[in-house]
């Protein structure tokens, strides 16, 4: 093991919670090192989320991270709900004050965070896993990671575990959480096609669920609900655009452009929360905290915006040399983050169809047509679909 380096933050992960994190620290003077198990080249190329509330594309501006996002993200005034065979549109911005969201890859906002970080010289570790973390509940807490065949120990005031759901970080201490699981798993696909829909669809068929988005005006980004059984090679390319053409269908109407499928893969739904995200110096923030089914295209937003209040509040200790935010961090950000728990689970539940319970079906078509026919319901809709984590 090398001598002991020492910073004043380490952050562990480099998805979108631990870059941001390091940029805004960097902007406050804070030292920081972000330390990441992958490759650069695979932390940038992950496929994920896509949809970026307005109150985070808004933090993203703020801090010199919205130049491309601008340029280059698709903004979208409002979003299709098709079921019953038919086509429903929800005005978001006309009943969210004309908030909107943005439409722009996880992998893009992690490459702009990186060009940042590596122009600023902040020190950024690829290809690093954190082994351990120790003394979280001591004054100086440390972590010890392997890079290039050696193993390194560093110390900090404090450690953020950034590092994921499957990270390191949410082991530590008194693990407690809060899990809900389903009996979907999500299939997404890339593909090189144009969008035929130029807003996302959401789409419950008696068949299942299914979602049209994007990436871009040649990229699609589309999805199937299928049983969390089911493995990649049962699904291969003529089934899943056979099934896609069905369930985004309406009225005999299919409405989809096909291409050369890029990228393919299977993610499970569920929610966890953990019952606290502050173990005395270790601070959780993102997904290593919490994970949302992604019927309500929460995650991302509530990662940054979990980073946007921890940073305050480490930025009120570093500064001010006052406390009360680091105290009140875990509970502010889990109020958040069980209305996104909420609000996912909602419409998770209503957009994927359980073939064998005709009370749970009438139960979601009833909810469905409620929101096209009171005003009240899509309002509420419509905020929490484009600016829950800024509420
Ligand atoms: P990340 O992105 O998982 O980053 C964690 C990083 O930590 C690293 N790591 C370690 N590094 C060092 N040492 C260790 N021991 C380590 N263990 C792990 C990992 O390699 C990784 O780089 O967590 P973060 O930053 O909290 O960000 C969370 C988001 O990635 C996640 O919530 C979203 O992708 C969820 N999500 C969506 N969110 C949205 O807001 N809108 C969406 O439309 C949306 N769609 C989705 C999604 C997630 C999906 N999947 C695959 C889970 C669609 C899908 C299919
Ligand atoms: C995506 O574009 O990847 C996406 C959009 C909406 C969701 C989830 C994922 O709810």
């Amino acid at each position: 093991m090398t001598a002991t380096q020492k910073t004043q933050v380490i952050i562990v992960g480099s998805g979108p919670a631990g870059l941001l994190l390091g940029h805004l620290l960097n902007l406050d003077g804070i030292d920081n090192i972000i330390i990441e198990r992958r490759s650069r080249d695979h932390v940038e190329s992950r496929v994920r989320a896509g949809v970026i509330e307005h109150g985070i594309v808004q933090l993203l501006r703020d801090v010199g991270a919205g130049g491309r996002l601008d340029r280059e993200g698709l903004v979208h005034h409002g979003v299709q709900i098709w079921f019953d065979d038919q086509r429903h549109r929800i005005p978001l911005s006309e009943l969210a004050e004309g908030r909107a969201i943005t439409v722009y890859g996880q992998q893009e906002v992690v490459k702009d965070l990186i060009a940042l970080r590596l122009a600023s010289g902040a020190p950024i570790e690829f290809n690093a896993p954190v082994l351990e973390i120790n003394g979280h509940a001591s004054e100086s807490p440390s972590v010890v990671y392997e890079s290039g065949g050696t193993t390194i120990q560093i110390r900090g005031d404090y450690v953020a575990g950034c590092d994921g759901s499957l990270g390191i970080a949410n082991r530590i201490g008194d693990v407690a959480r809060v899990e809900r699981s389903y009996p979907f798993a999500w299939l997404g696909i890339i593909a090189e096609a144009a969008p035929a829909t130029e807003e996302l669809i959401y789409a419950r068929h008696s068949r299942g669920f299914a979602l049209y988005s994007m990436r871009s005006p040649t990229i699609s980004r589309l999805y199937l609900g299928i049983s969390s059984r089911d493995t990649l090679e049962e699904w291969s390319d003529d089934r899943i655009w056979e099934e896609l053409h069905t369930r985004l269908a309406t009225e005999g109407n299919t409405s989809i452009n096909e291409g050369p499928i890029l990228e393919r893969s299977i993610a499970g739904l569920r929610n966890v929360v953990v019952t606290s995200m502050r173990r005395g110096r270790l601070l959780l923030a993102g997904d290593a905290a919490h994970i949302v089914p992604p019927t309500g295209a929460k995650g991302m937003n509530a990662a940054l915006a979990d980073v946007r209040d921890l940073h305050r509040a480490l930025r009120a200790a570093y500064r001010d040399h006052d406390d009360h935010l680091l105290e009140g961090y875990s509970d502010l950000a889990l109020e958040r983050n069980w209305r996104a728990a909420e609000f996912s689970t909602y419409m998770t539940q209503m957009l994927h169809p359980y073939p064998d319970d005709p009370f749970e079906s009438t139960v979601q078509l009833t909810r469905l047509r409620q929101l096209f026919v009171n005003p009240e319901i899509a309002t509420a809709l419509s905020r929490n679909y484009v600016d829950l984590n800024s509420l």
